[in-house]
């Protein structure tokens, strides 16, 4: 056993970490400047992930995954995520939204169809929830899957679909039955070469630019019975169960995004000098330095206590809603203070391109927005203390 701080970390977390440390320099840091500034798909990259196991961690060797635990795939995700978000938004996806949600959910012959390709990053995978009009709110979405004899015809617009146009498959979220409102909703799995299936307009997003987001369009998309991921009608509970899971990889994201951003300001504040002495210095900055250490270190609790919770959920079958929520509201909230904190004391060199600390900052808002804002984290945090769901 090796250890850090409160949590136990085996030889095998010790191992992935180092890997996903030695990768990310090595492979990631090099080519994250110009994928961001293109907002190409870094398909090479990502590819390397999936052979080194990071698309698959909590996936079960069987099923084309490293069959490692949710502490393993913390720990990796926020080394990849300490060099470039971006790469850490498509593994974050892969990995808990579509495998977990399928190896949660699925049936075995889903679990070898879908999990195999995309656990062993042959494919992509991608999970479909918000619509145009139905955002935080996700339970009045308007796309339709109207059943048809042994199939469903899906149609309707989904939006913000993270790896949307690249993805193989898609987990997706549409109504079954209007009438019953979120308990109509349904859960299927897409096929993203079939007919009907007509990826969208890309998001020209602020940060993560080098993970693609999409729109999708159902044009009379035909999805066999088989296809179902769940009963008719457990599709929102599926969403939010698995957005549980997804909270805490964006939580893992955004305590990366705030380490980067410290390491960069501890190294500048420590050789800048200003006045005749080293910036650290002054109390303007070390402070801050304080401040970003020890809301980082807070943070980092909260993730590994998030993923310790979901290991135990795999026994027991409890929700770690909670958990979750608390380190996505926390981790986020301090990604965002310590990037735009770094900015400030880097001053104009913080505003250029030249160095990555105006990534780290245009990065880290995401993290605020995305499966689920700070707004909803409050919500579901506040209604289950108070007893309200
Ligand atoms: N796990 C399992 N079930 C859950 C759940 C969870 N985490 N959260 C809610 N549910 C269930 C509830 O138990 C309830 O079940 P019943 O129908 O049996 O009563 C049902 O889902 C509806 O829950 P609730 O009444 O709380 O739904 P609301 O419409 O009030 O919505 C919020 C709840 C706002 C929390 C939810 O819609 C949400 O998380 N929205 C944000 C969506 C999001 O993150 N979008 C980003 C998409 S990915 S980029």
């Amino acid at each position: 056993m090796a250890g850090d701080g409160l949590f136990p970390l085996t030889d095998e977390h010790e191992s992935i970490r180092q890997a996903a440390r030695n990768f990310a320099q090595k492979e990631i840091a090099p080519v994250a400047a110009e994928f961001d500034e293109t907002g190409e798909f870094p398909s090479k990259t990502i590819k390397k992930m999936g052979e080194l196991g990071f698309m698959g961690i909590e996936v079960p060797e069987e099923y084309g995954g490293a069959g490692m635990d949710t502490l393993a795939y913390v720990l990796a995700l926020e080394e990849i995520c300490k060099v470039d978000a971006a790469h850490g938004t498509i593994m974050s996806v892969n990995n808990s939204l579509f495998c977990n949600g399928i190896m949660k959910f699925g049936t075995e012959a889903q679990k070898q169809k879908y999990v195999v390709p995309v656990a062993s990053g042959a494919a992509i995978g991608a999970y479909s929830l918000t619509e145009p009009m139905s955002g935080s709110d996700a339970g009045t979405m308007r796309s339709r899957a109207v059943r048809q004899g042994d199939e469903y015809m899906i149609n309707g617009r989904k939006s913000w679909v993270t790896s949307a146009p690249v993805a193989k498959y898609v987990v997706l979220f549409t109504m079954t039955d209007p009438e019953k409102k979120h308990r109509g909703i349904s859960a299927f799995l897409i096929d993203a070469d079939k007919p009907g299936f007509v990826r969208g307009k890309k998001e020209p997003k602020l940060g993560i630019r080098a993970s693609a987001t999409s729109e999708i369009l159902f044009e009379d998309y035909h999805c066999p019975l088989e296809n179902r991921l769940g009963e008719e009608g457990e599709g929102f509970k599926i969403a939010m169960a698995v957005l549980d899971a997804g909270r805490i990889g964006i939580a893992a994201q955004a305590l990366g995004i705030a380490e980067a951003s410290y390491d960069a300001s501890l190294s500048y504040a420590r050789e800048r000098e200003a006045f005749g002495t080293k910036i650290g210095e002054f109390q303007g900055i070390s402070f801050q330095i304080a401040d970003m250490k020890t809301r980082i270190e807070a943070s980092r609790l909260l993730v590994y206590n998030a993923a310790l919770a979901k290991e135990r959920a795999k026994k027991t079958g409890e929700r770690f809603t909670m958990e979750a929520a608390m380190a996505k509201l926390f981790a986020s909230e301090t990604a965002m203070f310590a990037a735009h904190t770094a900015v400030q004391i880097h001053g104009g060199i913080g505003y250029s391109k030249e160095l990555p600390v105006e990534r780290y900052f245009r990065d880290a808002k995401i993290t605020e927005i995305y499966e689920g804002t700070s707004e909803i984290q409050r919500l579901v945090i506040s209604r289950m203390e108070l007893g309200l769901r």
